[in-house]
């Protein structure tokens, strides 16, 4: 096995609704190890580069407003094979099809508001850390 970072965000649904511990003690009893962790507000900059690769689809503009409407809690985790590890337990995008036991199956019955964000490879884990990380990217941090 191989250990891989993999990215996390917690949407701000999940946020709103008091699931941040739910997730976090999720990753923690399946074994990954939390070695990035911080709360922000996405600028709408920043949101719009989190989700470039969905640039130009219908769901685009809706999911950028949803991303930056309020706080989010982005995880960094570690682990032999986060990242499928990761997207085996948020599971299908749309929380009504996603089966009991996934974070998204217990917790959504949306197809946007479906409680977290994960990276679909280290690489990209690793860019949208990067961007979560990044102090200019949280409403809070700037300077103005
Ligand atoms: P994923 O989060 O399971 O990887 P993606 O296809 O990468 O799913 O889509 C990113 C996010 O965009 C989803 O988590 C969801 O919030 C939103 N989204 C995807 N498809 C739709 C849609 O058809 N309508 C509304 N929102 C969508
Ligand atoms: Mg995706």
């Amino acid at each position: 096995m191989v250990r891989e970072l993999e990215f996390l965000l917690i949407k701000p649904d999940g946020v709103r609704r008091g699931l941040i511990g739910e997730v976090i003690r999720r990753l923690e009893a399946k074994g990954l190890r939390i070695v990035g962790l911080k709360m922000l507000r996405l600028t709408r900059e920043c949101a719009e580069r989190l989700y470039d690769v969905h640039r130009g689809k219908s769901f685009y503009e809706g999911l950028v407003e949803f991303m930056s409407s309020g706080p989010v809690v982005a995880v960094l985790v570690e682990g032999d094979g986060a990242v499928e590890v990761v997207r085996t337990m948020i599971g299908p995008t749309d929380g009504r099809r996603a089966p009991p036991g996934t974070i998204r199956g217990d917790y959504s019955t949306s197809v946007l508001e479906n409680i977290v964000h994960a990276a679909d490879s280290e690489e990209r884990a690793k860019y949208e850390a990067g961007i979560a990380f990044d102090p200019s990217c949280d409403v809070h941090d700037r300077a103005v």
